[in-house]
């Protein structure tokens, strides 16, 4: 494969983990998943990580892996190139898990005492990639082994953080998000 395949590759296996994030900013709200609950002085998640955000964000994902599926093979042959498919574990995986990774830094920076809203440079761009992994590498052992080569792993760590600055940004500049990160 080429390396620009691999990179093609890497973004598509990865889109329905990167929906997941910005589907909760736009939905999110309502009963934080935490329910208000302190642990050890400080907020267990915080009000930042909602039901109605994390829900809409895995249905958000897992559609769009299913429609992706749908896709990939006129898209692949329009570009050449071989894209993977979604089965249904991956799919729910892949976009839950983002949400799990991404609340589990919460977890991690309220322990660390850093309020709602506070960055934590590289948790935050890389907490939902590895809940994102993680969780599909357990749901579906076989297609993750196959999808997420080690090239296409190390293409996914270093594009990761760049995207998820520059969505962030462009989110901030737009109001939809209070913070550029
Ligand atoms: N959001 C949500 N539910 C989630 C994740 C995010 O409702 N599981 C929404 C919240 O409105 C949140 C916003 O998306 O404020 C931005 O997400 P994020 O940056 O992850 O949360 P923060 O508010 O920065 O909180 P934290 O410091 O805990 O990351
Ligand atoms: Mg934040
Ligand atoms: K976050």
């Amino acid at each position: 494969m080429s390396w620009l395949s691999v990179v093609v590759v890497a973004f598509w296996a990865m889109l329905p983990a990167y929906l997941p994030n910005n589907v909760a900013v736009l939905a999110g709200g309502g009963r934080p998943i935490d329910g208000g609950r302190t642990w050890r002085g400080g907020r267990l998640l915080g009000d930042g990580k909602t039901w109605r955000g994390t829900i809409a964000g895995t249905a958000a994902g897992a559609a769009l892996a299913l429609a992706l599926d749908a896709v990939a093979p006129g898209v692949g042959d329009a570009i050449g190139v071989d894209l993977p498919g979604f089965p249904i574990a991956a799919a729910i995986a892949l976009a839950l898990g983002a949400m799990v990774g991404d609340i589990a830094a919460s977890f991690i920076k309220r322990r660390l005492d850093r309020q709602r809203g506070a960055p934590v440079p590289g948790l935050d761009q890389l907490d939902f990639v590895l809940g994102a992994l993680a969780l599909a590498a357990l749901a579906a052992p076989t297609w993750f082994g196959e999808t997420f080569t080690p090239a296409v792993l190390v293409v996914v760590v270093v594009l990761t953080p760049i995207l998820h600055v520059t969505t962030n940004a462009i989110a901030y500049v737009l109001g939809l998000k209070d913070e550029p990160y």
